[in-house]
């Protein structure tokens, strides 16, 4: 059978990320999003494979989870307004951003997530300038799509204004129940994608 040059190619790289995380360590992903998006659900359903009850989040949780195939390390932040400020000392060195959004939110709500994930954006690409490198994917899980009143994933694009965010900033948009897992392996293959666009390499955690 003959193999596309570009299949060939994300082949090659799929294979040298998975060389160069046995050696330095899964990559490092940051779960970030307003409080009771469904981050650590979405965290304890990767790692245990079932829904676990969680608590909202007072500083993190950091699991080591095999997900779309591949081996992470996952940061969940707490998403509250008064520790926002904290984020940053996680998602300054990490491989890959995951902003979780609960779709069922009211305007008041997307929009304030709209505001925090631009922000996150803009940090992203101060940091990566100073340190002259790509900035880390962004993969945006439009969770609780279980609920009768989430909304679909195309309008919650337009909501979080994913289209306005730098050219330089690659980025994906998945929709998920953290309660039932679907969609978050799908979501997973779709960072672990975009790292591969982007020529993220995971590296130690420093
Ligand atoms: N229906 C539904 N509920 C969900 C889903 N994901 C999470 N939840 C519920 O939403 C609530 C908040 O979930 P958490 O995982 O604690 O949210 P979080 O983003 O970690 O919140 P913080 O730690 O406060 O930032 C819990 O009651 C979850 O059971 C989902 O996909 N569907
Ligand atoms: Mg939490």
């Amino acid at each position: 059978m003959v193999m596309g040059v570009g299949r060939v190619v994300a082949a090659a790289q799929s294979l040298v990320l998975g060389l160069v995380s046995l050696v330095a360590g899964p990559p490092h992903v940051v779960l970030v999003g307003l409080d009771s998006s469904g981050k650590t659900t979405a965290l304890l359903r990767l790692k245990y494979g079932q829904y676990v009850n969680a608590v909202p989040t007072v500083g993190f949780n950091c699991e080591r989870v095999r997900s779309g195939g591949y081996q992470w390390l996952v940061w969940d932040v707490g998403g509250c307004e008064r520790v926002r400020p904290l984020w940053r000392s996680y998602t300054r060195a990490t491989d890959a951003l995951v902003f979780v959004v609960d779709s069922s939110s009211g305007r008041d709500r997307l929009e304030e997530a709209r505001v925090e994930l631009h922000r996150l954006a803009r940090q992203q690409g101060v940091e990566s300038a100073a340190h002259n490198r790509p900035r880390p994917p962004l993969l945006v899980v439009a969770n609780k799509q279980d609920l009768p009143s989430a909304r679909p994933s195309h309008e919650l694009a337009v909501d979080l204004g994913l289209s306005d965010l730098p050219p330089t900033q690659t980025w994906a948009l998945a929709p998920a129940c953290a309660v039932t897992g679907e969609g978050l392996h799908e979501a997973m293959e779709a960072l672990h994608a975009l790292m591969l666009k982007t020529k993220r390499m995971p590296r130690p955690w420093k």
